[in-house]
């Protein structure tokens, strides 16, 4: 299949059926293998998916969930939206310069996300200069030479915003934000800032360390799982797996989701005769469809019931924890009816939720984006840590705090210095092992790297990965702050909106993939990465590169960094660049937790990093304690005729990556221009399912406008509504967050129905 054949959907119509109850992984893996063949073909299908997870194999680039110990690793370990992201990264397709040619600027800024897509794999790097009509092929040393002069001839290094994806290897991360660091700024967002922001922030806080507690063995010695704002089935679809496995270990699970997510509920596993059969376990023993943003007021609630019917482990208490005695006095200051008031939940399953989770011995609580997407993200996140250790149930075998983490190496990229924010002991050791002098500064965030596009100080955008235009909230908005940047550079796999928004130039760099042989002086070469509970890999591609220009992201940065710091700049980059042993070696003396990296990454499954409050019950807080945390539960609420939205992830996306348009198991399919409403809201607000609107909202300064969504009745609670993201990030006002994390609220946003004119 040529890239030149690729069509924009047909304008259809969205098809309604009823959602599935079930997660299902045969037809799932059966469906997702036919459009991957359709990609690459069989033979790099077979050869691929052989690979995929396995000790000497790649880390697939699905999600970030770990994978058991090679001991227990079975032969096929994927699922089916792993197959969909390796096949999108795999695709025989290639975007070349005729390409370019055929389609100037114009034509692509016309094109749908999915469209940009499906183009095929960028094959060489490709500038559009000012005013330019099209995309031209350019040199790797005159696109890099470009980078570096105009970083290099900019009043302030903090005008360059040098962002990151969670995709990139460890070793590129570490290359990237030293670069960034010796040129003289901390501007370093990163998707982490629209996603687990507020974990990270909350659990410092509260334990000391940013990260999960728990390790994927815990779940088969779990008694109690609760999954809040999450939706496995389709985002993390081998935690189902971990789940089942739970299940037949007794665990009960309480699922809290305004959702009846098929993933949620019950999982036919293709890999036991009892999913073949058709039967599969029912996942959530209680469910909960909670109204949006109210899971602090429930974590509250049982707080308050634990603390008042002293089911408390009082020797973790008094042994680990301080501000004990300020939460009680908080508690009981609440008033529960509120609070269940709140939640808009059904009191007799919010009481049967309370009795699982209060007799609970070995209690985990996993969490994603439905949590992290709100202004009240932090202090949800401090009472689910109160809940834990109100139970004692951290650094307890089968008990823990588990944020499920998106991108497959997202936590592994922060772990090597990708944060806005200054760290202090790596600076130091950075500047030791090189004998350089860091900037001290914080630098910006997503949100405020938008900002400082806006009011025209920053200048030069640089993407490690990633579609930051299509990411980020206020779509309009940021567009136009991107507009004017001087230069936009994007090292990436495939085409995005991204490179299209600068009226000025726009460089594309074609990166290889994680399927791929990554070839350097030394030899070839592995990168490494880091899963949601800190387990620490390799990962070695095997099939050929898009083309013969495409670079490794480590070779890409290395070269830039030369250029742009000069031939007597004390790193090493060009060894770096020419042995990823050697970025290890440096890792291994600068980031915590690495030491003698190179010897034990290459045991098979590798190793995990140190945490004290799982390992030890340690935690490393100000005053050596876990701490309890007061705040107040605040739900957002819309008025008369407004409604609460939240947007979502289809079950054939991978963030702004449009796979196709089948939600299959909300049974939705055709168009992603849909609303969800209950059915109640519909006939209040004095519409009927199927008639077209525009979602539009006018919180946060000017009128918002999404336009021709399609109404669907859908079983969401009442005064809420969901619709995909990105379609949906126009609404998302760029001051719409929480307080420290400023992670985009884009899970409550207050909008009203229009008629659709158009
Ligand atoms: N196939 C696939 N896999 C992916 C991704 C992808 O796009 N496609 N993206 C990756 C990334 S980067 C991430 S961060 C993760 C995201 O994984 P998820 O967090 O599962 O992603 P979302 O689709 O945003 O789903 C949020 C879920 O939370 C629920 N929810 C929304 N608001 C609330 C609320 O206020 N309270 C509660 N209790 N629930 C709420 C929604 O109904 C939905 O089920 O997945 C990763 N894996
Ligand atoms: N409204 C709303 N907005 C959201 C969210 C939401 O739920 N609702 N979710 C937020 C979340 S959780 C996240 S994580 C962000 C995601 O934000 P991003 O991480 O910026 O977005 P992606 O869509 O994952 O990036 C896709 C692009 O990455 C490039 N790419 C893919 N693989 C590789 C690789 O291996 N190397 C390199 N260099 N490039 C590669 C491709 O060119 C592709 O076009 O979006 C956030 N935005
Ligand atoms: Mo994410």
């Amino acid at each position: 299949m040529s890239s030149r054949s690729i069509r924009e959907p047909e304008a259809s119509d969205v098809e309604v059926s009823e959602p599935e109850t079930s997660a299902t992984g045969l037809p799932a893996i059966a469906s997702s293998m036919k459009r991957s063949i359709s990609q690459m073909g069989v033979r790099r299908t077979v050869r691929t998916l052989a690979v995929i997870n396995q000790p000497s194999g790649f880390d697939c680039p699905g999600c970030a969930w770990p994978e058991a110990d090679p001991s227990e690793r079975k032969h096929i370990e994927f699922c089916e939206s792993g197959v969909k992201a390796v096949a999108e990264e795999a695709t025989t397709d290639r975007v070349d310069r005729e390409f370019f040619a055929a389609h100037d600027l114009d034509d692509l800024r016309t094109r749908s996300d999915f469209w940009l897509g499906r183009v095929g794999r960028l094959t060489e790097p490709m500038v559009k200069q000012p005013g330019g009509s099209h995309f031209e092929p350019v040199s790797w040393d005159a696109a890099l030479d470009l980078v570096a002069d105009r970083l290099r001839s900019l009043d302030d290094p903090n005008e360059a915003v040098l962002y990151t994806s969670g995709r990139s290897s460890n070793e590129a991360a570490y290359v990237y934000q030293l670069m960034a660091k010796c040129f003289g700024t901390n501007n370093l967002p990163d998707c982490s800032n629209m996603c687990h922001e507020p974990t990270g922030a909350a659990l410092s806080d509260t334990i000391g360390i940013g990260k999960g507690s728990v390790r994927l063995s815990d779940f088969a010695h779990a008694d109690t799982i609760v999954l809040a704002g999450q939706n496995p089935g389709t985002n993390h679809p081998r935690m189902l797996s971990t789940l089942e496995e739970a299940k037949k270990n007794g665990a009960r699970i309480v699922s809290i989701n305004p959702l009846p997510e098929a993933g949620l509920l019950n999982f036919k596993n293709p890999q036991t005769p009892r999913g073949l059969s058709g039967v599969g376990t029912p996942l959530a023993d209680v469910h909960l469809p909670i109204r949006l943003g109210a899971d602090h007021a429930l974590f509250q609630l049982w707080n308050k019931r634990l603390v008042e019917a002293g089911e408390v482990d009082e020797r973790f208490v008094a042994d680990h924890t301080s501000g004990y005695d300020e939460l009680c006095a908080h508690l009981a200051s609440v008033d529960a009816d509120d609070l269940l008031r709140q939640t808009g939940l059904d009191p007799a399953a919010v009481d049967q939720a309370y009795e699982i989770v209060a007799s609970a011995e070995r209690l985990i609580v996993c969490w994603a984006m439905g949590i992290t997407q709100h202004v009240g993200a932090i202090d949800t996140i401090a009472e689910i840590v109160n809940l834990n250790l109100l139970g004692g149930h951290i650094g307890r075998l089968g008990a823990g705090l588990c944020p499920v983490r998106g991108h497959s190496n997202v936590q592994g990229d922060r772990t090597m210095g990708i944060w806005e924010k200054v760290q202090p002991d790596m600076l130091a050791a950075l500047e030791h092992e090189f004998g350089v002098s860091l900037p001290t500064d914080d630098g910006v965030d997503v949100v405020d790297a938008i900002r400082s596009f806006e009011d025209g100080h920053a200048k030069v955008f640089i993407g490690l990965g990633g579609n930051f235009a299509r990411a980020t909230p206020d779509t309009d908005r940021t567009e136009r702050a991107l507009s004017d940047a001087s230069l936009v550079v994007n090292l990436s796999t495939k085409l995005n909106r991204t490179h299209l928004v600068t009226d000025q130039t726009s460089l594309i760099l074609p990166v290889l993939g994680r399927t791929e042989v990554d070839r350097q002086a030394s030899g070839d070469q592995f990168v490494t990465v880091e899963d949601s509970m800190g387990m620490v890999h390799a990962s070695t591609g095997m099939l050929p590169p898009p083309s013969r220009h495409a670079r490794s992201e480590v070779a890409i940065v290395t070269g830039l960094a030369q250029r742009l710091l000069g031939a007597d700049h004390p790193v090493r980059w060009k060894e770096m660049g020419d042995d990823y042993d050697v970025i290890r070696e440096h890792i291994g003396r600068t980031v915590g937790g690495f030491n003698d990296f190179n010897s034990r990454v290459r045991i098979p499954g590798g190793f995990e990093l140190p945490h004290p409050p799982r390992d030890s019950r340690t935690f490393e807080t100000s005053d050596s304690k876990a701490h309890f945390t007061v705040s107040r539960a605040v739900t957002p609420t819309a008025g008369d005729g407004e409604l609460v939205l939240q947007t979502t992830r289809s079950h054939d996306q991978y963030n702004t990556t449009i796979y196709g348009h089948d939600d299959r198991y909300r049974g939705l399919s055709g168009d992603r221009h849909v609303v969800m409403m209950n059915a109640n809201d519909i006939a209040r607000l004095g519409f009927a399912s199927g008639d077209r609107v525009d979602l539009v909202t006018s919180a946060s300064g000017p009128e918002r406008r999404a336009r021709g969504f399609r109404i669907v009745d859908y079983p969401t609670p009442e005064g809420t509504a969901a619709a995909y993201y990105p379609e949906t990030n126009v609404l998302v006002p760029l001051d719409h967050h929480g307080p420290v994390a400023q992670t985009p609220a884009s899970k409550s946003i207050v909008i009203r129905l229009e008629r659709s004119t158009s």
